[in-house]
């Protein structure tokens, strides 16, 4: 499955988003990839909210319609105040604007393809438009579309509200070098609560392509001092990595080891038969899963494989589960993914590992934020993101926590530096909580080997 992208220039991106205030476009269909079908149309586009149309055609005109209401083949007209039609060309500098007739409708939404009067596109699943000005909309037809009726592509994107800046941020964070040498100094004198255990582990866990193993890469590169990529990260559809990874990180080169281990999975799919296991997550929360152990889809891993560790210590258990998801795909994860985490999520809680997830790609998800990462925490669409999937993943709000991987940077940045750090002291703060747990569940065994010695000399 190849990624569907989008055919709007960078010039014609910034007109088309003139029209609008503050928004992110999403593509959900492109006539090209998906066929010029009104069936293809409604499959993409029904109940998606707000969306515009983008259609093009060889005399170098984007043009299309904008309605805030949903299409779902209801069969009736729809009256929309936000609706209009539009038409972008290298020769205007500003788009045309064309709001509805007063008192007429937006839309007909029929299961044909979308039928804005004055222009019905891919009418009869033809890669065309008819145009019939002053049903609905008036316009001029050289204007519009230069009276070229034929498309060389139509496509349709969900118009998504950005909302702005928030006055004041949601989170406090301190943006100061001094916050940050801070945080870098409390993470490596960071001493896990036993005795025993010298480095707390903490396991990455979520879809592929969400920047799990750039997290690794991220953090190592910041105690490095420079770029690292010792995890392999990629672009791939299917995952980049399969083999179950356990990495340590060093304070500069050759310098002391970090009190901590982050382990590296297989991306998980939403399909029962596909990406990392149920079974194989809970061998390795329990420690039995050994370094480069290579993930099989096929089966689990089972105790007479080499693999297999089977005294297991509790420096080899892990200590904090960090759930990855990409920002951008948080309304768009499947049911069965959804479900996936249910499942994980209730066997995490059950051996009492705390959980914090981690929101990537957060310069991908909002342009205000790709402007300047200090907006993370006044970003209205972060904070709706971060509530989004708090909700979809039953995790409080207080444990969601938002972070810019490197990706394609070749120094490092002490802004990204801290989202970074702030999230990996959440980390060494939760795996205490689950050492603490841990002394718990021993007072209580004692408790128990008490009241059982009681009763037998009672007996
Ligand atoms: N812009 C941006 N790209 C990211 C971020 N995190 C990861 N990526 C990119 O996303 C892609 C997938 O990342 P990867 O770490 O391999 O994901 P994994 O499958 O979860 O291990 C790579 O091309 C990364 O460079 C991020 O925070 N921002
Ligand atoms: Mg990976």
């Amino acid at each position: 499955m190849s990624v569907v992208t989008s055919r709007l220039s960078v010039e014609q991106q910034k007109k088309l988003l003139s029209l609008f205030n503050h928004v992110r476009l999403h593509l959900l269909y492109k006539a090209s990839v998906h066929d010029y079908t009104a069936e293809e149309f409604h499959t993409r586009c029904d109940k998606q909210g707000p969306t515009v149309i983008a259609a093009y055609n060889e005399a170098g005109f984007v043009f299309g319609a904008y309605t805030s209401k949903d299409y779902t083949q209801s069969d009736e007209d729809v009256h929309d105040n936000k609706a209009f039609l539009y038409s972008i060309t290298a020769q205007r500098n500003k788009p045309l604007r064309v709001a509805g007739i007063n008192g007429q409708r937006a839309f007909h939404d029929g299961d044909g393809g979308p039928d804005f009067g004055a222009l019905h596109f891919m009418k009869e699943d033809k890669p065309e438009v008819e145009s019939i000005p002053g049903k609905d909309y008036n316009f001029d037809v050289t204007e519009m579309h230069g009276s070229d009726l034929k498309l060389t592509e139509l496509e349709v994107y969900r118009v998504e509200d950005l909302g702005g800046l928030l006055a004041k941020p949601w989170r406090n964070i301190k943006w100061t070098s001094e916050r940050r040498a801070e945080l870098m100094k409390s993470i490596q004198s960071y001493k896990p609560d036993k005795r025993t255990v010298h480095q707390a582990r903490a396991l990455l866990v979520g879809p592929i392509g969400t920047g799990k193993s750039s997290f690794f890469n991220s953090i190592n590169s910041i105690f490095r001092g420079n770029m690292m990529a010792q995890a392999i990260a990629g672009t791939m559809m299917k995952s980049v990595t399969t083999q179950f990874r356990t990495y340590s990180m060093k304070s500069g080169k050759g310098g002391k080891a970090i009190p901590l281990i982050l382990c590296d999975t297989m991306g998980l799919e939403g399909e029962a038969d596909g990406g990392l296991d149920i079974e194989d997550i809970v061998s390795i929360y329990k420690g039995h899963v050994r370094d480069r152990y290579q993930f099989s889809t096929a089966a689990p891993l089972t105790e007479d494989a080499p693999a297999y560790r089977k005294d297991p210590t509790l420096s080899d258990k892990i200590h904090c589960v960090i759930y990855v998801i990409d920002t951008s795909n948080i309304s768009l994860l499947p049911q069965n993914m959804l479900d996936k985490f249910a499942a994980i999520r209730k066997k995490t809680n059950q051996l009492g590992i705390p959980q914090i997830v981690l929101m990537t790609k957060v310069d991908e998800a909002c342009p205000l934020v790709a402007q300047d990462l200090k907006n993370v925490y006044h970003s209205v669409y972060i904070q709706k993101k971060a509530q989004e999937l708090s909700e979809a993943l039953g995790v409080p709000l207080s444990c969601v926590l938002p972070v810019k991987n490197y990706s394609n940077e070749v120094d490092l940045d002490d802004d990204v530096d801290m989202l970074l750090l702030s999230s990996l002291q959440h980390v060494l703060n939760f795996a205490d909580s689950f050492f603490e747990n841990q002394d718990q569940d021993d007072n209580d065994q004692q408790e128990l080997y008490r009241c059982n010695e009681n009763v037998q000399t009672v007996r």
